[in-house]
């Protein structure tokens, strides 16, 4: 090891070198160019150390550009060294697109000692020296939301949430590409391990396109972001979120109201005539079916249909899905797949099971017309039932005074085997299912959806056994339902 300064000193007869790309003998090293930063330095001890690196053959660039690939620091906290990086990868021109290793001088002395560049280790990352005093460093996020876990809690909840403002707004729009740029950078957030501290901390990850790193780095400084504010007081967004909520209206049905001067459920009552037998009922039942439902109503409403199902077709099975299968503890419905072991036993199934619910839940259900709804999807082909329960409250939970309430059901019924795609295109979340979709297609060149994964090529269907069989087949590590809430 090279003592700071003394040795320096005495290894520099001629007084200090110019630092600079010249070099007495040609790179024996041509993968690595060393930009010595010169902040804790000294010009003098920077000249003394690039002569140095010089005559062991090393590359050593005076000016930081994207060609350099090792940054050595001194004396430099993490956050400093971050700091230097992001003024000088500005100031870079054209701007740096890879990131140089930052490095503490031990990388620089060993590599002097040894004759060669050492591997690069934990303990050399500035990072990785002084942990407690700056932010975590970058985090390698693979572009696809399949690609990786996100968890159903994280550290950056507020920074995400901002984001899907911006995409829930731009959706209203009918702005796609918008939205999926906010969504997708959401995403990456909620995948994040440690709280962002530092607008920095963006540098590298996938989606965070200029517009999002600005909402992030405003509400890093100022808590809030202008922007989202004004989204969230706009009447637009908050009348095209009231009429979106209720049951069986979507985009274009909130923005034609909305177009036609409508901003209040009183107005809608007002003009029933423009709504579906559906969306009559969801309307009749705004409140109770915005209050989110629970994860023992949830339960309890998977065992009673699987009671109903089972009675009338033994051996049928009923698996909880959605929100609730990754681990949610509140939804806006409940999710259940219904099914059975022995292909093609489960069809005529479900309109059994609708009637033997129906007298269940009987005690006056005004909607039950509601409740057979088909409901047209794009998302697959499978029979279904868009329904709602009347279920009882809670005891000691009855809000006022009602003793049941409303509930959104969805029923979908599966043959046995294409369950394992059923399962993953059911369990969401939305945003996962769409990126997984999409990697497949691009990425693997696959076609998948609720029903299968189809090889255009081949012409063929590719056959599973499990959700795992379907990841294997992608080539993605598999991920729990717990991790798939991107
Ligand atoms: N789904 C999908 N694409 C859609 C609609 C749904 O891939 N356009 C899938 C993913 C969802 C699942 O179906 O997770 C169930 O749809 P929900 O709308 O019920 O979504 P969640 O259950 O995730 O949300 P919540 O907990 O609010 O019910
Ligand atoms: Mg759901």
């Amino acid at each position: 090891m090279l003592p700071r300064r003394r040795r320096a000193r005495t290894g520099s007869p001629g007084g200090p070198a110019r630092p600079g790309p010249a070099c007495p003998c040609p790179p024996r090293f041509p993968g690595i160019a060393i930009h010595l930063a010169e902040p804790r330095m000294g010009r003098s001890r920077r000249a003394f150390l690039t002569r140095l690196a010089l005559s062991k053959g090393f590359r050593v660039l005076d000016a930081y550009s994207s060609e350099v690939t090792h940054v050595v620091m001194e004396q430099t906290s993490a956050e400093e060294a971050r700091c230097w990086q992001e003024r000088s990868a500005a100031a870079a021109s054209p701007p740096e697109c890879t990131r140089p290793e930052l490095l503490d001088i031990s990388w620089f002395t060993e590599s002097m000692a040894a004759g060669r560049p050492v591997p690069v280790e934990r303990r050399h990352r500035l990072e990785a020296a002084v942990p407690a005093k700056g932010p975590p460093g970058p985090v390698r996020v693979p572009p696809y939301a399949c690609q990786r876990p996100t968890p159903l809690t994280h550290p950056n909840t507020s920074l995400s949430e901002a984001l899907e403002v911006l995409a829930e707004a731009a959706g209203f729009e009918g702005s796609e590409g918008r939205f999926l740029s906010f969504r997708r950078a959401a995403a990456v957030l909620k995948a994040l391990p440690s709280q962002v501290m530092a607008p920095s901390q963006l540098q590298g990850l996938p989606h965070f396109g200029e517009h999002s790193c600005r909402v992030v780095q405003e509400l890093l400084e100022h808590g809030v972001c202008e922007e989202v504010e004004r989204v969230r007081r706009s009447e637009r967004y908050q009348t095209m979120k009231l009429f979106t909520r209720i049951f069986g209206v979507g985009v274009k049905t909130a923005d034609r109201w909305y177009r036609d001067g409508l901003r209040t459920l009183d107005s809608l009552h007002e003009q029933l005539q423009r709504l579906t037998q559906q969306q009559r009922a969801g309307l009749q039942h705004y409140r109770e079916l915005s209050v989110p439902v629970q994860r023992p109503e949830a339960e309890a409403l998977q065992q009673e249909v699987e009671a109903a199902a089972v009675d009338i077709l033994p051996g049928a099975t009923v698996t909880l899905v959605g929100g609730f299968r990754r681990g949610k503890l509140h939804g806006h419905d409940v999710d259940l797949l219904l099914s059975h072991p022995q292909e093609g036993l489960e069809a005529g199934l479900l309109p059994h099971v609708m009637c033997r619910l129906e007298r269940q839940h009987r005690h006056g259900h005004p909607e039950d017309a509601a409740r057979r709804t088909r409901h047209s999807h794009t998302m697959d082909a499978f029979e279904r039932s868009f329904c709602i329960f009347c279920l009882p409250h809670p005891p000691g939970a009855a809000a006022g005074g009602a003793h049941r309430r409303a509930v959104r059901v969805d029923l979908v019924v599966v043959p046995v085997s294409q369950l394992p795609f059923a399962l993953l295109g059911w369990t969401g979340s939305k945003h996962f299912e769409r990126e997984l979709r999409l990697f497949s297609r691009k990425e693997r060149g696959l076609c998948l959806n609720s029903h299968g994964l189809f090889d255009p090529e081949q012409k063929m269907l590719l056959r599973v056994a499990s959700e795992e069989d379907i990841f294997r087949h992608l080539g993605l590590e598999y991920l729990p339902p717990e991790q798939r809430n991107a």
